[in-house]
């Protein structure tokens, strides 16, 4: 016997087997046995109904994932079954049964079986109590060209696994925004370079949240390993800074990674013994108002310059501190040496995306709060009232512009005010994955395309109708307690473009550049939703070429640095068997 008949016979014996089930099935379903069955369908029917509406919402196009998209038509099947089978059910349950539930029961079965019956109805129905946040997503991010100059660039990296910060300054690299500032010129590197082997490089992250409102560790330890690993040799020095205001936590037992107890704290002291890395949290400073270091004042504490800001109505505030390795930081002005300021300090602000009740969207700029003294939490400033007017553009230009933006969109929250689970707070059970690391040197590009790519297209996938005010192009300011991000995202910029920086809220004046991997199966390279032993041997051929070897094959670089070699292998092999 050949093998295809053996086959033929196993598909016929299970295909008998699945038609006597019906049969058995059916005989259940249409005897009748008593009320009691009957009762059971109906409910069943009735909570089937409900199960899809509230779990997937009604649009199916929404659902992206193949097992989701097998869920829901699992469920579909399952009413298209049990309703019909309900109502037959009813007219066949007991006199006394149809006299107590009858016409109520009655109409909510027809009203499921109309909308089973007729699917266009499914698009159309409105979608309260369809929400899910707590999901993984598949964003559709597509590159640009900018048309109109001068213009933007922003550098997105997306896909589990492929958002890491290493590929995203090779993404960058690529394009000519080179990481490392070196006389030597290479790779990332060369003497347009962003970080200086000397430099003390301050990384402002988000410290005020917990869960997945703070910013992701993962993505701040991969940030200190990029710059520990400078081509010439990292002799500076590295200091993660936040004012988390009120209650601010450099170790938060619940951090937001791949493991929730890897807290800032802990990712800085994977580093501090070999290099010269620390945590300075300004919170407790936030109240103690002091003099430059030129005026002779050594005290930590935060400045406050009079009169407010004529356009913003901001009183600029910001930390001037000394870290655990004796560097006196003056957020405004430099190094201070003893003597003089020396123009070493770059910040690099490390915001997480995600919605804000008050003001749409908390990205690059609405991030800056955490460097001010906030006079609602005890401080000197009054941030939080002019960001509607564009403080946070007075804030970014009279302290210290960010030499990089990177935006944290691992996990987001996207629910849209006033949507009770929109943020700043973020527990693990609202947030959205998103696989998303961005940049921009352009703050405001970064968040307009930040909000519109990555945060309203994460609120359609998982379930919001109207998402108006996470929309950068939107000026309704209905549903945010402040002004719309539309409005204050465009006055902030305005104020930016004003202090001589390149600043857009235009696409057109965008060059966006993507590096998009599979998201649910990392090292794939094949994209046959596995990573197995065709994906090694795929990189196993390309090995050790680059662009221009006739074996080379792009797929096969992963981390984007423009070799086939151990690296990308390495990459595939952490993921091998993931399907
Ligand atoms: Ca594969
Ligand atoms: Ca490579």
């Amino acid at each position: 016997m050949s093998k295809r008949m053996i086959s033929k016979i196993i598909i016929e014996a299970r295909e008998r087997g699945k038609a006597k089930n019906k049969i058995n099935h059916h005989h259940k379903i249409f005897s009748n046995k008593g009320k009691i069955k009957s009762q059971h369908m109906l409910l069943l029917g009735f909570v089937s109904l409900l199960w899809v509406l509230f779990r997937t919402g009604t649009k199916h196009t929404r659902i992206v994932y193949p097992c989701q998209r097998a869920a829901l038509a699992n469920s579909v099947f399952m009413l298209q079954i049990s309703i019909p089978s309900a109502i037959i059910g009813l007219f066949m349950g007991s006199k006394r049964f149809l006299e107590q539930k009858g016409k109520i029961l009655a109409m909510i079965v027809l009203l499921g079986s109309t909308i089973v019956i007729s699917v266009p109805f499914w698009d159309s129905l409105p979608t309260v109590g369809a929400i899910n946040p707590n999901q993984e997503v598949r964003l559709v991010l597509n590159p640009r060209n900018a048309t109109v100059f001068p213009a933007s660039n922003v550098y997105v990296v997306n896909g589990r696994g492929y958002a890491s910060v290493s590929i995203l300054i090779n993404l960058m690299g690529i394009h000519g925004l080179l990481f490392y500032k070196s006389a030597t010129t290479g790779p990332n590197m060369g003497p347009t370079g962003l970080i200086a082997t000397d430099d003390v490089v301050l990384i402002k992250i988000n410290e005020e949240w917990s869960e997945r409102g703070g910013t992701n560790t993962d993505v701040l330890k991969e940030l200190i390993q990029a710059i520990v690993a400078h081509p010439d040799g990292f002799v500076g020095e590295i200091v993660v800074a936040d004012n988390g205001q009120w209650q601010g936590n450099m170790d938060w037992p619940q951090s937001n990674a791949e493991n929730i107890s890897q807290s800032t704290q802990d990712v800085v002291n994977m580093f501090s013994s070999r290099y010269r890395v620390s945590t300075y949290t300004w919170m407790p400073i936030r109240m103690i108002r002091v003099q430059e270091y030129s005026t002779g004042d050594m005290m930590d504490g935060y400045l406050r310059i009079i009169p407010p800001d004529p356009v913003t109505g901001i009183y600029v505030t910001y930390p001037k501190f000394q870290t655990a390795y004796g560097t006196k930081i003056s957020y405004k002005n430099g190094i201070w040496n003893g003597a003089t300021y020396e123009n070493r300090l770059k910040v690099i602000n490390l915001p997480v995306l995600k919605s804000h009740q008050s003001y749409g969207v908390t990205a690059s700029l609405k991030h800056y709060m955490g460097v001010q003294s906030e006079q609602t939490a005890g401080g000197l400033g009054n941030g939080h009232y002019t960001v509607g007017n564009g403080g946070m553009g007075t804030l970014f230009v009279q302290t210290r512009y960010p030499t990089l933006n990177i935006i944290d969109a691992v996990w987001v929250n996207a629910n849209p005010p006033p949507e009770s689970l929109s943020g700043p707070y973020t527990p693990y059970g609202r947030a959205t994955r998103t696989n998303a690391i961005l940049a921009s040197t352009d703050p405001v590009a970064l968040d307009y395309w930040a909000a519109k790519h990555v945060l309203v297209q994460a609120a359609s996938i998982i379930g919001y109708n109207d998402t108006h005010t996470l929309d950068p192009d939107s000026s309704n300011s209905s549903g945010v307690i402040g002004e719309a991000f539309g409005v204050w995202l465009n006055r902030t910029k305005n104020v930016i473009v004003n202090a001589g920086y390149q600043a857009t809220t235009n696409e057109n004046r965008m060059n966006v550049y993507v590096h998009v991997r599979s998201p649910t199966v990392p090292g794939d390279i094949n994209n046959d939703s596995k990573t197995d032993g065709k994906d090694i041997a795929l990189a196993a051929k390309a090995y050790g070429t680059s662009p221009g070897n006739p074996r080379w094959d792009p797929r096969v670089d992963v981390n984007l640095d423009q070799k086939a070699d151990g690296k990308d292998i390495s990459f595939i092999a952490k993921y091998f068997g993931q399907h």
